[in-house]
């Protein structure tokens, strides 16, 4: 297969980035379109970990291009700090490519984000803070600088010129806040235009080059469906599109290019941020799954919900993405559990429902209705092959496969790059 898209099937922190360096190793490019480092993608090697946020998953070969596509939000203090890192770790970022069209993230949109998330009081989505939405909301009103205005001094100072004395206003008179320098502004960015410019480029080329070529692409995916803004539980949603349509305008290919979908699947449901979430587990058990699968955010540190498997939220995110294939992630946490839940129907107002509602007030009502396994006691982190997984585990994945109707290929049962077991 010479494409592929991975998308986050759930609210993101699948194990998108296990998969992706998995992948990336017979891959000739990996491509990110969408979001910015609001990601962590957390990939380990040996006794080392690595955590990505910005940067592709592929980095950590040497062989592969790695790019960050037009549908992007770019922050170049973020980049810069995460090449520096990737540096001392040994690595080179010279196989990174950016494209000129990825809109800019600037120190107004992280504090607008902060500050909006603060007026918001209880009703705050539990964004990141990276600026992301207000990054895009200048996008979408057609304000935004873009990355070839960044690495243009003369073009940065007349876009800057107009946009900070507007930033500043709304900072100071919407959120009684201080506004910024545009002098100040201007050469800090002046200095990370000169840093990054020869990383940027056209890369819709680069990746049209390789499709045509029959090379082996990656589409990376960043969050989970469900944090779609045009598909997910909104407003509880990033401002941006994990899905695998989000791929054709995020990285500029046609959507025919993707031969692909594999979604990556936690064996159970995790979520930062607030919204609904039908199979939370606000009790001991879903304390058990945080603490065994170290479910706290790569990018924020912020413990993550739990609950139990959603196969509706999944019928759904599989709908919507086209998924042709599962990698179930994390199976190794389920072991301990003398009974695993797995969530097959909804009940909401007294009715029986198997589809996930569009209305957020509605999801909050749901009342999942669950089907029990038996669950298994062996540890996972040895097992080598679908076959010598107990017959507990293999049961509970055959009737995922069975209820959603895709196959799952891949199995994941620990962090490291060998603990990945693929189905023939
Ligand atoms: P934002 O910052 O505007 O994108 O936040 C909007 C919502 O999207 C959620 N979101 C995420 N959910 C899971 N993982 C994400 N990335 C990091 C990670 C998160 C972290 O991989 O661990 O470190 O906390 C991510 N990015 C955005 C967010 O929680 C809001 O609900
Ligand atoms: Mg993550």
């Amino acid at each position: 297969m010479p494409s592929v898209v991975i998308v986050g099937a759930q609210w993101g922190d699948e194990g998108k980035g296990k998969i992706i360096d998995y992948l990336a190793g017979e891959s000739d490019l990996v491509v990110r379109a969408q979001g910015g480092n609001n990601a962590g993608h957390t990939v380990i090697v040996g006794e080392k970990k690595y955590s990505f946020h910005l940067l592709p998953s592929g980095v950590l070969y040497g062989d592969k291009l790695n790019i960050i596509g037009n549908g992007v939000a770019f922050d170049p203090e973020g980049f810069i700090k995460e090449i520096n890192k990737l540096e001392a770790n040994g690595f080179s970022p010279e196989n990174i490519r950016i494209d000129e069209r990825a809109h800019v993230i600037f120190p107004y949109h992280k504090k607008i984000d902060a500050l909006e998330e603060a007026a918001r009081g209880e009703e705050k989505i539990g964004t990141t803070q990276k600026g992301i939405g207000p990054c895009y909301m200048d996008k979408i009103q057609r304000s935004g600088l873009r990355v070839g205005d960044l690495i243009d001094p003369e073009l940065l100072w007349e876009r800057l010129s107009y946009q900070v004395p507007k930033k500043n206003e709304i900072l100071e008179k919407l959120y009684q806040s201080p506004g910024y320098d545009l002098e100040v502004l201007y050469r800090q960015y002046r200095e990370y235009g000169e840093k990054i410019r020869r990383f940027v480029t056209d890369t819709t080329i680069l990746t049209h080059e390789a499709l045509e070529a029959d090379k082996k692409v990656l589409f990376e995916g960043a969050q989970g469906t469900l944090l779609d803004l045009d598909l997910g539980t909104y407003p509880y949603v990033t401002s941006s599109h994990p899905t695998s349509g989000g791929f054709p305008v995020g990285a500029g290919i046609g959507p025919n290019k993707i031969q692909e979908v594999l979604g990556i699947v936690k064996a159970y449901t995790t979520r930062v941020g607030l919204g609904p979430f039908p199979t939370e587990l606000d009790n001991s058990i879903g304390e058990e799954i945080r603490r065994k699968g170290k479910e706290f955010g790569t990018t924020t540190g912020r413990a993550r919900r739990c609950g139990w498997l959603d196969l509706v939220m999944l019928k759904y995110t599989a709908r919507v993405n086209g998924l042709t294939g599962i990698s179930l992630m994390l199976l190794d946490v389920l072991s301990g559990f003398d009974t695993i839940k797995v969530c097959v129907g909804y009940e909401v107002d007294g009715e029986k429902s198997l589809d996930f509602p569009p209305s957020l007030k509605k999801l909050g009502r749901v009342q999942p209705v669950y089907q029990s396994f038996p669950g298994w006691s062996q540890d996972l982190s040895e097992v080598t092959s679908f076959e010598e997984l107990p017959g507990e585990a293999k049961e509970y994945i055959r009737f995922i496969e069975d209820y959603l109707k895709i196959p799952v290929k891949m199995v994941s049962v620990g962090p490291g790059r060998k603990q990945t077991l693929v189905r023939e």
